[in-house]
C-alpha cells in the first residue's frame, strides 16, 4: 500500500500514526504541494478532491478522507480492537470521527488558518477570526474535558477516535491553544504523545 501524504497535514499525521501503530507495510510518499502535485492529473486519478491523504493499495484501489482510510487501515488487524466490530463499540468510534470531521476540524482548522497556515503563506493573521475560531476550540475541548473524567481514552480502550482527534491538536503550540484548563485532555494529549507511533509521525517542527 501507498498512503499519499503531507508531513504538515493533520489529516496525514492521523494516518501514519495508525500505519505505524498497527504495523502495516506501507510506502510514505510526499505529495509536493507547493509544486500542485495533488491538482495533477495523475494525483486526481487517484483522488477526485486533489487532497492528501490518499491511499492506495497494492491492486490499485483507492481510498481518500483521512477517517476513511483509518478505517480500512484498521480492518486489515481487526485483533488491534483499534475499530471495534460489535455495534456499539463500533458506533462510538464512528461518532467520533463524525465529530472529528464535522466539528473539530472544522474549529481548529480556522485557527490554524490564522496562525500556521497565516505565517506559511506570509498572509497578516485576522486577530477577529483567530478569536472566533479559539472560542470553538475551547468548546470543542471542553466537550473533550468531560468525556474523558475518568477515562484513559475517549472509547475507554484505545481506538481510531483517539488518534483521529489528537491529530487535531499536534501543532497546538503554534496556533496558541493552551490545555491548562482542561487537565484530562492534557493529560490524554501526553498519553497519546507518548506512543512510538505518535512520537515517529510528527513533523520536524
Ligand atoms: N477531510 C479531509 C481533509 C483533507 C485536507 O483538507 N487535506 C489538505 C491538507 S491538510 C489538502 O490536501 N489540501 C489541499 C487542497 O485542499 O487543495 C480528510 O480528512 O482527509
Amino acid at each position: 500500500m501507498k498512503l499519499y501524504e503531507h508531513p504538515f497535514s493533520s489529516a496525514a499525521f492521523k494516518c501514519r500514526a495508525v500505519v505505524h501503530e498497527l504495523g502495516l507495510p506501507v510506502t510514505l510518499v510526499t505529495v509536493d504541494m507547493m509544486k500542485g502535485e495533488h491538482k495533477s492529473p495523475e494525483f486526481l486519478a487517484k483522488n477526485p478532491n486533489g487532497k492528501v491523504p490518499t491511499l492506495v493499495d497494492d491492486d490499485g484501489f483507492c481510498v481518500w478522507e483521512s477517517n476513511a482510510i483509518l478505517c480500512y487501515l484498521a480492518a486489515r488487524k481487526p485483533e488491534s480492537g483499534l475499530l471495534p466490530s460489535d455495534a456499539r463499540g463500533m458506533a462510538q468510534v464512528q461518532q467520533w470521527l463524525q465529530w472529528q470531521a464535522t466539528t473539530f476540524s472544522l474549529s481548529t482548522g480556522e485557527v490554524m488558518s490564522e496562525t500556521v497556515y497565516a505565517k506559511f503563506f506570509n498572509r497578516a493573521k485576522d486577530e477577529a477570526k483567530y478569536a472566533a475560531g479559539l472560542e470553538k476550540v475551547r468548546r470543542d475541548l471542553a466537550l473533550l474535558e468531560k468525556t474523558l473524567t475518568g477515562r484513559e481514552f475517549l472509547c475507554g480502550k484505545l481506538t481510531l477516535a483517539d488518534f483521529s482527534i489528537v491529530s487535531g491538536l499536534f501543532l497546538r503550540t503554534p496556533m496558541g491553544v493552551d490545555l491548562e484548563a482542561f487537565p484530562n485532555v492534557k493529560a490524554w494529549v501526553n498519553r497519546m504523545e507518548s506512543r512510538e507511533s505518535v512520537r515517529k509521525s510528527l513533523p520536524p517542527l
